[in-house]
């Protein structure tokens, strides 16, 4: 790591208090342009303690830039990794308040909830659909806090992969006997299609972004808890939303959910 802990401290208030007052702000590596990987999630880790010693609860785990092309787009070869937390969580068809976000973009993602624990190092796709319980589909609410969607990927990380909100809802999946490469999705926003997709474009199989998640966490010491929901990826790239929007996720197999932004 490069940056002492009092800078992480200031950097992860920064970065809540523009999630918390949706205001932008410029990439946090303009100013230290050498920190590292280790830097970025503890600054990620420390914004999620704040909102701990609140009170809120973790609702939730997440892998991101997932798909081939998004990753492409950003030079990476790895997802990035974060969380949610209560108050992130939109029920099936509620509202989001649009005032209270940046510049929202909605993902179309698979969301999976274990039943059992997993760790790495060693996890794979086998090993996560052995411990998912069932599947469902999820919308994810991205808001950068970044001025125009303009980071690199260590300041995306430490503003925790861009998470604002998500819903799930529909018909929970269970995943024996079922190819969530070949699963279709299509979102619609005011009631037209707007992306469609399937399964594998999460690479090649939305169950391998749980499986380098749990490895993730893995060399960290960490394990993700059995009772997890994870949502694993945008499927498509993400599209803008804004006030008086409705956007509806179908997914083969596992109905719809839906959020409004008023
Ligand atoms: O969930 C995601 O795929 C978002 C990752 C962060 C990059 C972005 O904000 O597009
Ligand atoms: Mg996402």
């Amino acid at each position: 790591m490069t940056l002492d802990k009092a800078t992480i401290e200031t950097l992860a208030e920064h970065l809540e208090n523009c999630q918390l007052q949706a205001k932008d702000t410029t990439k946090i590596t303009d100013d230290h342009p050498d920190m590292d990987w280790a830097d970025a999630y503890a600054i990620q880790a420390a914004i999620l303690a704040r909102k701990q010693a609140r009170g809120l609860r973790l609702a939730g785990l997440k892998a991101g830039l997932t798909s081939f092309a998004k990753m492409k787009q950003m030079g990476v070869s790895s997802p990035v990794f974060g969380w949610m937390t209560e108050d992130y969580a939109v029920p099936h068809g509620g509202e989001v308040t649009t005032s209270e976000l940046i510049h929202p973009k909605v993902e179309p993602e698979i969301a999976f909830v274990l039943k059992r624990a997993l760790s790495g190092p060693g996890c794979h796709m086998g090993t996560v659909l052995a411990a998912t319980d069932f599947v469902l589909p999820g919308i994810e609410v991205i808001d950068s806090r970044y001025r125009d969607f303009k980071f690199d990927l260590k300041s995306v990380i430490a503003d925790n992969t861009s998470a604002s909100r998500f819903v799930v809802g529909g018909q929970p999946m269970k995943v024996d006997g079922q190819d969530l490469r070949t699963v279709g999705i299509v979102m619609e926003k005011n009631g037209l299609p707007v992306a469609f997709g399937a399964g594998a474009a999460v690479l090649g199989h939305p169950a391998t972004a749980i499986a380098m998640l749990a490895n993730h966490l893995g060399a960290r010491g960490e394990e993700i808890p059995a009772g997890t929901l994870i949502l694993s990826g945008g499927i498509t790239e993400a599209v803008s939303v804004a006030a008086g929007d409705s956007v509806t996720l179908k997914v083969q197999g596992m109905g719809s959910t839906s959020l409004r932004f008023v």
